[in-house]
């Protein structure tokens, strides 16, 4: 252990300032001994270069706690190839891998189409809900369920596999409902037939209330835990005067995290099911606009939200928790004002594990558990959609020893990243020609 700590202080007197941190390249894998350089870099006063060194929006918070932003800069020792799987996809936002290689890719527009593993770009899948604007126009009306809203950040969204997907075919899908009086979000499953043209058996199974009218802060992505269970995070629909101060209410799903079963009922050991006046179905609350949001190999689910002007942020997520938003929050207004009463810290409101200022504008996640890169296990992966890139976080002990970004040199914003059966990393990108990228062991 001494010993091991000399040879770290001697590491950084030795690497020049902008090499990479104590880690020095390597990483311990998930499943290795703790090692002491390791802990040294997550430890409070270990020297480090920093990846982020613009300045921030809001100079004068401070974090509250050593690493809790400009992590240390760390460099993979895996070396990779990125393969243009296919091109031309309408501003995707969802890709999901499916067991035979294939993929199940979302356009926000409206379409859900499945790319082959070959890069072929199949038709749109018909039994989606109708599109009210904009995408592809109205499918079969399913039972005369309202269409897709594809205004401003809204449309179709994540899509997920049923837990039990190579037994029953079933997926999941979330997207802006247009209803009466505007939109919401909301969250289908359905059966996609054997020929994987059609979907059947659509129905919604769950509805973010209350409705509201503007095109913003949707959240979403769909996650299933260990526990079989489906969870969704939802955004605080961005008005600050009307909906934001829902992020904190439990009679609304506003800014919400959603746990529900996979028939859309609600289990009866979610915090809030017994509470007079809080809508059964929330997990967690105080949430900003959460479009990533991935499990860990130990069943713990990690979401990353967009902050406003400097405060993104990385959440680990337990039941019942309050994560601030708007009470406390890193960063500011877009109008360069600080949040009202400005506090970043608040008993009874949990602090991120890390956050952004400058923001990255976060969307997609993966844990990565896969063998192909064994000295990524361990990291969650983060797309970056301002920042036009992948972030990867190194995470020891609930905290985060090292940042890298990868693909910087791509410029695209990254839509989503998801981990194939193959161990490859998928990435799609946000742009009206948008790409789906296979990111695999150097050949
Ligand atoms: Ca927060």
């Amino acid at each position: 252990m001494r010993k091991n700590q000399i040879i770290f202080v001697l590491t950084v007197l030795i690497t020049s300032v902008g090499a990479a941190c104590a880690q020095n390249g390597r990483e311990p894998a998930k499943s290795a001994a703790p090692n002491a350089a390791a802990s040294a870099a997550s430890s409070a006063n270990a020297p480090c270069a920093p990846l982020e060194t613009r300045t921030a929006n809001a100079p004068d918070q401070k974090p509250a706690f050593p690493g809790q932003t400009r992590g240390c800069a760390v460099k993979s020792d895996a070396a990779f190839d990125v393969t243009v799987v296919a091109k031309g996809l309408n501003k995707p936002w969802a890709v999901e891998p499916l067991p035979n290689g294939d993929f199940l890719i979302t356009e926000k527009d409206g379409q859900l189409r499945i790319v082959s593993a070959k890069g072929e770009i199949g038709q749109p899948i018909s039994g989606l809900l109708p599109v009210n604007q904009g995408g592809v126009s109205a499918v079969s009306g399913q039972g005369g369920l309202p269409p897709i809203s594809a205004r401003g950040q809204g449309g179709l969204l994540d899509v997920a596999l049923s837990p039990t997907f190579e037994r029953d075919n079933t997926i999941f899908w979330s997207f802006s409902e247009q209803r009466t009086g505007g939109s919401g979000t909301s969250v289908a499953r359905g059966v996609l037939s054997a020929d994987r043209r059609s979907l059947e058996q659509v129905r919604v199974i769950f509805r973010a209330l209350p409705t509201y009218d503007n095109g913003l802060h949707f959240g979403s992505r769909l996650a299933f835990g260990a526990d079989n269970m489906l969870y969704i995070t939802l955004g605080d629909r961005f008005d600050k005067a009307t909906t934001r101060p829902q992020a904190q209410q439990l009679g609304s799903h506003l800014g919400k995290i959603i746990r529900i079963n996979a028939d859309g009922s609600v289990p009866a050991d979610n915090p809030f099911a017994k509470q007079n006046g809080a809508l059964p179905e929330i997990w967690s609350l105080g949430h900003r606009n959460v479009q990533s949001a991935a499990f860990d190999d130990q069943g713990r689910l990690w979401t990353v939200e967009h902050g406003a002007q400097g405060g993104d942020e990385l959440n680990l997520i337990e039941k019942g928790k309050n994560y601030g938003w708007a009470v406390i929050s890193y960063g500011e207004e877009y109008s360069g004002e600080s949040f009202s009463g400005a506090a970043t810290q608040k008993e009874g409101y949990e602090q991120p594990v890390y956050y952004w200022d400058p923001v990255i504008a976060p969307s997609g996640a993966q844990y990565y558990t896969g063998s192909a890169f064994p000295g990524w296990r361990g990291s969650l992966f983060v797309g970056a959609l301002r920042e036009q890139k992948l972030v990867r976080l190194v995470i020891k002990d609930n905290r985060v020893v090292g940042e890298e970004h990868l693909l910087a040199d791509r410029g695209q914003r990254i839509r989503d990243v998801r981990q194939g059966f193959d161990g490859a990393l998928y990435v799609v990108t946000d742009a009206a020609n948008g790409e789906l990228w296979k990111i695999s062991p150097k050949r």
